[in-house]
């Protein structure tokens, strides 16, 4: 008999139809946000579950569910999942990095680009049916071209915000991290490793890319804001709750920073009602990975790592992307 796994939300059909080889599959076509408790009942006599970067997998699932042997979710970011617990219950899990990088990058510039030339602004404006004149300062931005970019948070999808900037853009790259880059890719980029203080000093716009953990906790907040520019741009494509949200809409309400552009908020999908009043903000649904090319590369990737992760498959013991394959050692 083969064995029984979970898809948690509502995913491309012939990758449900991939792991319908190898598994009896039960999917939420419905795209219900199931509550951990309907998780847990779903989860019942399932082996492996595919999951998204929203559904929490903790120490009591984990004891509601003791046949669950795979969590592999189609996100990069894993905050939602307890890896230590998931680890001492001997259940794999995997995430998948690599395949959204170059996407979530040009998401992180044109949501950068957005907020210093005041695209979505302008074009609430228009459609708005204000627009009955040409002015010479109307919607006047800062330049991105030839900028300082601060990218907090240089891991693989920092270095590739970086890219764009040094390499298509002539920016200045300035950067902090828990660790340095190597001497060949901070020359490739001229980057230049700053203290987070002097990054956010520093910086024309400001683009965080570092993951969620409970140090990165409001890592900005009223104080850190207060050290930026006052023409300068945040842009925040990593996770909510690293920025301080009503903290953000005060600076921005205040023009302490010139614009922002957010991606990811704390509590999403619900959005700090002062950022849906300010106009200085481009706001989007948590969409940076989603090109339909990369969607499906990260579904495939989860549907790979469930296979091998059970077991079965061309990889089968060798999840493609395990956080910790020590569990099918
Ligand atoms: C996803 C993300 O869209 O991969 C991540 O960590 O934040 C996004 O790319 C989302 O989490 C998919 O589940």
């Amino acid at each position: 008999m083969k064995p029984s796994v979970l898809v948690c939300r509502a995913v491309f059909p012939d990758i449900v139809d991939r792991l319908r080889e190898y598994f009896e599959v039960e999917t939420n076509e419905a795209d219900v946000v199931w509550s951990p408790a309907e998780l847990i009942q779903h989860l019942q006599g399932k082996a492996g579950v595919f999951i998204t970067g929203t559904q929490p997998i903790d120490t009591a699932l984990l004891e509601a569910c003791p046949q669950l042997k795979a969590v592999c979710s189609m996100a990069v970011g894993y905050n939602n999942v307890d890896l230590p617990a998931c680890t001492a219950h001997g259940v794999l899990v995997s995430n998948a990095p690599d395949v959204l990088t170059e996407t979530t990058a040009d998401f992180g510039f044109a949501l950068m680009m957005a907020a210093a030339r005041r695209i979505a602004e302008s074009e609430h404006f228009l459609r708005s049916g204000a627009w009955t004149k040409w002015s010479v300062d109307a919607f006047a931005g800062s330049d991105v071209h030839g900028a300082t970019l601060g990218v907090l948070g240089m891991g693989r999808i920092g270095r590739g915000v970086a890219r764009r900037g040094a390499l298509g853009f002539g920016m200045k790259v300035i950067y902090h991290n828990r660790s340095h880059l190597d001497a060949a890719t901070e020359a490739a980029l001229g980057a230049r490793y700053v203290s987070k203080e002097a990054l956010l000093r520093e910086a024309d716009h400001l683009v965080i890319v570092v993951p969620y953990s409970a140090a990165a906790h409001h890592l900005i907040g009223a104080a850190e804001l207060a050290l930026m520019k006052p023409t300068a741009t945040l842009t925040n494509i990593a996770r909510g709750g690293i920025v301080d949200d009503a903290a953000l809409a005060q600076a921005l309400r205040d023009k302490r920073i010139a614009a922002a552009g957010l991606d990811v908020f704390e509590g999403e999908p619900a959005v700090h009602p002062d950022l849906l009043t300010v106009p200085n903000v481009v706001l989007t649904p948590h969409i940076a990975s989603s090109s339909l090319p990369t969607r499906r590369a990260m579904a495939n990737l989860a549907a790979d790592n469930l296979i091998a992760a059970l077991g079965l498959g061309p990889n089968k013991g060798k999840p493609p992307t395990a956080l910790n394959p020590e569990v099918l050692a």
